[in-house]
């Protein structure tokens, strides 16, 4: 067998595995890999700081469902993909980080950007490991995309000292192929006990998890729900999971991104099925609540996810799809397709009259009028990405969502600056779809240099900006403190011109200030990004002290808006 660069094996091992674009900073540390990179036909997007290029590869990977990568040299390119890797970890998002490494015999000697990355990583990773041997390069590396999409998926850091990355291994593409994973089946027992207990209860809802979508199962989940007549919740990470014009879509429960008639649907029902959820704790609220009154049964491939947050009724373990597949082979074995009744219907009644108004012509504008405008003027197909402040929560709240994989957001990590690399992630790996980031004033500041990424490459996507001057969040967090202390970030005319830092990379920009111009920004923004091939952006000028409808618990949400009147429903038979 020929002898090649280990490096070149590497990135066949890259290509044969599906991936066609990373994102990375070259260094010193990391340059036989970039030499194998080069004669490629992979595309390396170089980024303006290793955090983003971590999200970047999240995004890819979030849309493709495949491994995204990030590549940076060592010592602080290596630190700086820790938050990164965390956000994958948290939100099972399988990536790969590569970083360069000074050589092994330097390694105990403070040698120049020599740090333990491997190390540092573990605790935020599946994996992380320091090639040794050149022999082991491209087995490492079938390693790591098979333990990075296996059972819950999760980021792998691959650290590559100089001198292994210099030598040479025996390697044929023509003999290799990506690791198989496994797809593991629920047992039929338990499967058999959960349609005794939906068939038993009166009350019956599916919680939609993110699980459902990185594990494709929403075709499955739809014909389950609509053989049983179950009404369906998604979470923030579930989001796309069902469509949320489906007259059995029953919104979403929570004390943050939440509607309020699944609040109150949540908490009428019986009995829930959580498919691939975690019950986080920005979805649960107080506990007690949460679990009052009713029975779970919790669905998830990873075993050791179930009772971590509380004991369910009943445990399965299983990849959503083969388990929502198993259900309703199950459910069919029983007996016909049931009809919609009553309480599928009453669901129906709340989400008639429990709502909220976002038809505010105020101005300042009111942010819920703005993501009014964002679900008439986007298609359904359109791609969002957001990340973590009041605009994320007001975007959860209000933000209608059709189709997996359509509404990306960070939601266990949380890290600010998210949205503008993912997106560009998003658009690399779908340049044909329409994407739209959804940013704070602040989170926008925090990776903004991402912006230069996207001009020189020609990624366009629309960024919509809430703007309030504010870290808003924090600012509302702080109310039951009695202060308004370190998050104020207006200054002069109005903080910072983010529409003239926009043209400073040389991408279009408008600042809206009135909610009847709204639209045209939305349509000027979609129209110039595709013509221009640049980013471009609405900055959105809000009242400066809105708060979002939040609370401790499921039914303790403090709402801060006039609501809509309520319309008298009859939801009798
Ligand atoms: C890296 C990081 N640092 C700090 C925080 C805490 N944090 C959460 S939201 C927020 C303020 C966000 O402000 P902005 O982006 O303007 O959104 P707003 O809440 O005003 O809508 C902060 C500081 C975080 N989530 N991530
Ligand atoms: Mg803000």
């Amino acid at each position: 067998m020929k002898r090649i660069p280990c490096m070149e094996a590497v990135v066949a091992v890259l290509e044969s595995e599906g991936v066609d674009t990373v994102f990375g900073i070259p260094g010193a540390a990391i340059l036989p890999f970039y030499a194998a990179l080069r004669g490629s036909s992979i595309r390396h997007v170089t980024v303006r700081h290793e955090e983003g290029g971590t999200h970047a590869a999240d995004g890819w990977a979030r849309v493709t469902g495949n491994v995204g990568v990030c590549v940076g040299t060592s010592g602080p390119a290596g630190t700086n993909m820790i938050t990164g890797l965390y956000t994958a970890l948290a939100d099972s998002i399988p990536i790969i980080c590569v970083t360069g490494q000074a050589e092994s015999a330097k390694l105990h000697q403070e040698a120049f950007q020599a740090v333990d990355i491997v190390e540092i990583a573990r605790p935020v990773t599946k994996w992380a490991v320091q090639l040794k041997e050149p022999a082991q390069a491209p087995w490492v590396f079938r390693e790591a995309f098979r333990i990075a999409r296996s059972g819950r998926p999760g980021p792998v850091l691959i650290d590559l000292p100089l001198d292994v990355q210099r030598g040479t291994c025996r390697y044929d593409r023509d003999l290799d192929a990506p690791l198989p994973v496994e797809v593991p089946r629920p047992l039929p027992k338990p499967v058999r006990r959960a349609v005794d207990l939906l068939e038993g209860a009166r009350r019956p809802i599916i919680l939609a998890g993110g699980g459902v979508i990185i594990g494709e199962a929403a075709e499955e989940l739809r014909a389950l729900a609509e053989y049983l007549q179950v009404p369906v919740q998604v979470t923030l990470m579930g989001k796309g999971a069902f469509p949320e014009d489906h007259p059995l879509f029953a919104g979403m429960a929570g004390i943050q991104t939440q509607t309020r008639w699944g609040n109150a649907a949540f908490l009428e029902s019986d009995l829930v099925l959580a498919v691939g959820a975690r019950f986080g704790d920005r979805h649960t609220g107080d506990l007690d609540v949460y679990r009052r009154g009713r029975s779970f049964i919790h669905v998830d491939i990873e075993p050791t996810q179930l009772g971590r947050v509380f004991e369910p009724d009943l445990g399965i373990v299983g990849h959503a799809r083969p388990a929502l597949a198993a259900l309703l082979d199950e459910a069919r074995a029983r007996g016909g397709p049931r009809a919609p009744g009553t309480w599928a219907r009453k669901v129906a009644g709340l989400r008639r009259t429990l709502n909220r108004r976002d038809d505010f012509d105020d101005v300042p504008i009111k942010p819920p009028r703005v993501f009014r405008e964002i679900n008439d003027f986007f298609g359904r197909d359109t791609t969002f990405v957001t990340a973590i402040g009041l605009y994320q929560i007001w975007s959860g709240q209000f933000q209608a969502t059709y189709l997996p994989r359509r509404y990306l957001v960070c939601g266990q990590a949380g890290p600010l600056g998210w949205e503008v690399p993912a997106a560009m992630g998003v658009k690399c790996a779908h340049p044909e779809r329409q994407v739209v980031a959804v940013v704070g004033d602040y989170s926008f500041q925090f990776l903004m240099e991402e912006v230069a990424v996207a001009a020189q490459h020609r990624i366009p996507f629309v960024i919509i900006m809430i703007n309030n001057e504010y870290l808003g969040l924090i600012r509302q967090a702080e109310l039951p403190y009695g202060m308004n202390y370190a998050v104020d970030l207006h200054y002069g005319e109005g903080g910072i011109d983010h529409v003239k830092a926009m043209e400073a990379f040389g991408c279009p920009a408008r600042r809206v200030e009135l909610p009847g111009d709204l639209r045209d920004a939305l349509a000027w923004a979609s129209a110039e990004s595709a013509r221009e091939r640049l980013p471009v952006l609405v900055e959105v000028m809000v009242e400066r002290e809105a708060n979002a409808a939040m609370g401790p618990a499921l039914d303790a949400i403090k709402e801060y808006e006039p609501l809509p009147e309520l319309i008298s429903a009859d939801w009798s038979d």
